[in-house]
């Protein structure tokens, strides 16, 4: 895993007839994901493969694609070798439903590809379904509806046997060495955790130093990548369309992203990420230890679309001048940093941190908490002089003061060395330089049987799960370092009316938490003002109050100062 975890960046590319249709079928815009489209607008196979009689990408220059990945500091490309419309971007001599024979393009787009990655020295992946739309064994048969959950196709075992294995052999014998098999379409009922297990050995016999990810094995949907038997299936994470708020512990993970909303290319789909959105998330995830796997999808015309390559333009400038603060990284020491995020490279006898900073201090001075070593020194990572900054350690931790403008609007870094092991103190949640205090879900000590807090899914999922008992509650403990009065307020989802309580050592605030639409849609409830009368460590409950009441989502705390 070595160069992977070292990459932290990477080219996901989604390609194929679905850019045909680029959304739209008989006049109709089709809703969704573009390579949805076989499914979604239930086209029948032969109409499909009449479609891909027209996937013609006389434009696509396999050595442009590759400099525009290398260009953005990405170290990897999975591209997609059969997604599940089971259309073959290689010259397969197991089938004809491929660019060869079944497209008047008639090139191997992988062999382009996989010469032009070996040139730059990008590692060549391939995404390869094991859903397969097309195949009378797979689940062909179960049109109109191809992603059939509830069905199984007896001859699936013969697929597996006769298509599948022998087609990732030709994969993995003909286009040299490749990076990571990227599974996918394993959530179907004709794929078992045991077939999961073969198949992983099987790709390893093929290539022992290949690298797999977790969907070649059931139960990716945990996200932690755990398998039906909780056991870790394949060699990483794979978190898709979001970052898991505290990462993934104790496994490599790595999280897949559209830059707008499809992964196929889809000719109306114009909601592109900003660049500031892309350079965020890739420090976010580089700073929780993961990889960001960010996905282009080619037109029809073999062409990367002009807004992805003006993101990308952005991050590789961004990445050229922090390149040190991102590979070779490892994820933060800290649980939580009120300004941006950090990455560190640590050696027995002394640390380097990266502190990342989205929120350039007004004042110019920077608290990184709880750092109890010596500083050795602090600069702007992109200071030629590398010239010292003035550092000052308090019982908070040490501050630096840094210059009144930011180096970098979306993330300026700042290197701090350390002497010695790294050594992080307690970490207490405490009062913000603004006065207030968030109180996060994901700080709070739980206590019960039911309640849990559940951390990123689809969506930013990341709050506390109440539920019914009222013996279930959320404290927190957190420094009061301007004591004064405030308002509270709660961001909440509900299901439905659940009442609760916020409890202080004096005092007793009320809430009801109303219903919500969607439980990662919350809503800011008003419990009025409290008072923290007192510097130091303070301690705020929440309980729910009534019996049956609805289940809740407990996203933060917030106390805002009364001026
Ligand atoms: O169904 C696919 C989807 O088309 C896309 O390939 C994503 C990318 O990770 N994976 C599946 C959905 O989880």
């Amino acid at each position: 895993m070595k160069w992977w975890r070292e990459a932290r960046f990477g080219m996901f590319i989604h390609w194929g007839v679905y850019s045909v249709p680029a959304g739209t079928y008989k006049d109709k815009k089709i809703k969704g994901i573009g390579e949805w489209i076989m499914h979604r607008a239930k086209i029948p196979i032969s109409e499909y493969e009449e479609i891909a009689g027209q996937f013609n990408p006389v434009k696509f220059n396999a050595e442009e694609w590759v400099q525009i990945a290398k260009n953005a500091g990405m170290k990897y490309i999975v591209i997609t070798s059969k997604h599940h419309d089971g259309f073959c971007l290689w010259d397969s001599k197991i089938t004809r439903w491929d660019i060869m024979d079944a497209s008047p393009f008639r090139r191997d787009i992988l062999k382009e590809l996989a010469d032009a990655c070996q040139k730059n020295d990008i590692r060549l992946s391939f995404y390869h379904s094991i859903m397969d739309w097309h195949h009378p064994d797979a689940q062909a048969p179960f049109y109109p509806n191809y992603n059939n959950k509830k069905k199984s196709n007896p001859n699936f075992p013969g697929y597996v046997k006769n298509y599948l294995k022998p087609q990732l052999k030709e994969l993995l014998a003909n286009y040299g060495k490749i990076g990571i098999l990227w599974f996918d379409g394993e959530w179907i009922k004709d794929w078992t955790s045991p077939m999961g297990k073969d198949m992983y050995n099987y790709i390893r016999s093929l290539q022992p130093e290949i690298i797999i990810n977790n969907r070649v094995d059931k139960g990716r949907q945990g996200m932690s990548g755990m398998n039906e038997e909780g056991n870790f299936a394949g060699d990483y994470g794979t978190p898709e369309q979001e970052v898991p708020a505290t990462g993934l512990s104790g496994v490599d993970w790595e999280s897949c992203m559209t830059m707008n909303k499809t992964w196929g290319f889809k000719s109306f789909d114009h909601d592109w990420k900003s660049s500031e959105t892309l350079i965020r998330n890739l420090v976010d995830i580089a700073s929780k230890g993961g990889n960001y796997l960010l996905n282009v999808g080619p037109t029809s015309e073999g062409l990367i679309p002009k807004p992805s390559i003006e993101r990308l333009e952005k991050i590789g400038k961004w990445i050229k001048k922090n390149k040190e603060a991102i590979y070779d990284t490892s994820a933060n020491p800290f649980k939580f940093l009120e300004w941006g995020r950090c990455t560190k490279k640590v050696s027995k006898e002394s640390a380097i941190l990266y502190l990342h900073v989205f929120n350039w201090p007004d004042d110019g001075r920077l608290l990184v908490p709880a750092i109890k070593n010596r500083i050795d020194k602090a600069y702007l990572l992109t200071d030629p002089d590398k010239k010292s900054l003035k550092t000052k350690v308090n019982d908070d931790g040490v501050e630096i003061r840094l210059p009144k403008i930011a180096p970098d609007k979306i993330s300026s870094t700042v290197v701090l060395k350390i002497k010695g092991k790294l050594d992080i103190g307690e970490m207490i949640l405490s009062q913000r330089k603004d006065g207030s205090i968030i109180l996060p879900a994901i700080e709070a000590k739980l206590y019960g049987e039911e309640i849990k807090y559940l951390s990123g899914r689809k969506r930013g999922r990341d709050y506390i799960k109440f539920f019914k008992s009222t013996k279930d509650w959320a404290e927190w403990e957190f420094k009061v370092k301007k004591p004064g009065e405030f308002n509270v307020s709660a961001k909440i989802s509900a299901k439905g009316r659940g009442s609760f309580q916020l409890i202080t050592a004096n005092q007793v605030l009320n809430g009801t938490a109303t219903k919500t639409r969607k439980d990662y849609k919350f809503r800011n409830i008003s419990l009025g003002t409290l008072k923290l009368p007192s510097k130091g460590k303070t301690t705020i409950k929440v309980i729910p109050v009534k019996k049956g009441l609805k289940p809740f989502n407990l996203n933060s705390i917030i106390l805002s100062p009364i001026q």
